[in-house]
């Protein structure tokens, strides 16, 4: 029998892992035993993802950069990819801020809502945490990203995941430095980094022969965790609030690859779902970014040195669904906690929840951080936001799910609109998912 296609295998897993954790959660140890005994392989997958794309990121971008061959080119699709990624940031706030203000999710919740979500999470070292790491980020300088990006040790800088700008820096000052050496000095180096790209990329393969029991294990244990189905449908206006913003933001997608790109958005999200599908069950741009850059390159087209280096900037800098999950978070509990916001309010909004998701790491609930950032930009009072981080906090998992998935979606469409515009849109390597698997 032909093997299914891998993003019917993983959504089969999600499908499985879901019904499991439900059927996990009726029975009181049902918890621990998932979390002992089956999430532990869904972190081991999103650790082997992790492990693998520093290599792949240095190796592609490194490879990417001296095929250029001049730096004039690297310089143009440089500021290509970072005006276009700004426009589709921009664009994905301003319909977070218009559906929002349209359905006034906040207007809805209760004093006692209030009061139940205040008193069940505000001491939760969860969102204590979420508070102090957004105050460590408040208190450093307005250039602190900037001087972030420079590693001061190539090795400590690959790693740590959560520091890949910083991977990004020094893959293209190599670069550009092997361009500046001259073809025939710089060869030996750059054979060994195009020799690393694939073996790379063929360990993201194998990786993902694991990835439907993997997903099973992460739905199994997210399922499983949630918190008591009450509160979350309290906060379902909001929920589908951002769900509806998010969805439109994947319309404007296809609307970019139909007119622009000239295929069929249904080609693209096919081509796309294995990384959507495990940008939503890891909620991590970073982990899925090994995926989002095989699918993009080997499945979509778009040329390595096109892709090797807008995915890897976009992971980090770029991410729609969490600056609109942003900008109807901030208004939402406005809302619910009567705090007006004029226009000026909602317009500092669209400019710090710009700055928030360039600053958010790829990392599961990173969104979370700079809403606090966003927040205090608009003068929210102080002492209120552990309850506004109280009144958001049940669903922030599922919709981090549906907001990571929304980001990498971003990303594969603006390397998608960069390669089209330097005519590096190419014929796909791979026509079906498991070409490229034969020989394993
Ligand atoms: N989970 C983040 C990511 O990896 C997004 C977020 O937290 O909003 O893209």
């Amino acid at each position: 029998m032909k093997k299914l296609a891998l993003h019917w295998q993983i959504l089969i897993g999600m499908v499985v892992g879901i019904l499991f954790g439900i059927g996990m959660a009726q029975w009181d140890g049902g918890k621990d035993f998932v979390g002992d005994w089956i999430a532990p392989f869904g972190k081991i997958f999103v650790n082997l993802l992790k492990l693998i794309a520093v290599p792949l990121i240095l190796a592609s971008l490194i490879k990417g950069i001296s095929d250029l061959k001049d730096i004039a080119k690297f310089r143009n699709m440089g500021l290509r990819t970072i005006l276009i990624y700004i426009g589709t940031t921009v664009i994905a706030i301003t319909i977070g801020l218009g559906i929002v203000n349209l359905v006034k999710p906040g207007s809805g919740v209760s004093e006692e809502t209030i009061e139940k979500l205040s008193r069940t999470y505000e001491g939760n070292e969860n969102i204590q945490g979420k508070l102090a790491t957004a105050a460590a980020q408040k208190d450093a300088g307005p250039l602190q990203a900037l001087v972030d990006m420079v590693p001061d040790n190539a090795v400590s800088a690959m790693s740590n995941n959560s520091l890949m700008l910083q991977v990004i820096f020094f893959a293209i000052f190599l670069g550009i430095s092997m361009l500046l050496i001259g073809e025939e000095r710089s060869q030996p180096l750059k054979n060994f980094f195009d020799s690393l790209n694939d073996v790379v990329l063929k360990m993201v393969d194998l990786i993902m022969l694991t990835a439907p029991f993997a997903v099973f294990a992460l739905l199994a244990n997210v399922v499983v965790s949630a918190d008591d189905p009450e509160i979350l449908l309290a906060l379902l206006y909001y929920a589908l609030t951002v769900i509806a913003g998010l969805f439109l933001m994947i319309v404007v997608y296809c609307l970019i690859f139909a007119l622009y790109v000239k295929k069929s958005p249904f080609w693209f999200l096919n081509k796309m779902a294995p990384a959507q599908l495990l940008a939503f069950s890891t909620s991590s741009s970073a982990a899925t970014l090994p995926v989002t850059m095989e699918r993009v390159e080997e499945h979509m087209g778009v040329e390595k040195d096109v892709s090797s280096f807008v995915l890897p900037v976009g992971a980090t800098i770029n991410m729609d669904g969490t600056s609109l999950y942003q900008a109807v978070a901030a208004v939402f509990v406005c809302q619910a906690l009567n705090i007006e916001i004029g226009l000026a309010g909602q317009l500092t909004i669209i400019l710090t929840a710009l700055l928030a998701s360039i600053g958010s790491a790829a990392v599961p609930g990173a969104g979370m951080v700079m809403l606090v950032i966003v927040l205090e930009s608009i003068d929210f009072p102080s002492e209120l936001l552990p309850v506004a981080l109280a009144l958001i906090f049940a669903v922030d998992r599922p919709l981090d799910m549906l907001r990571t998935t929304v980001n990498v979606t971003g990303d594969a469409t603006v390397a998608s609109v960069v390669a089209k515009s330097l005519g590096k849109f190419g014929e796909p390597d791979v026509k079906n998912w498991d070409d490229n698997l034969d020989e394993v």
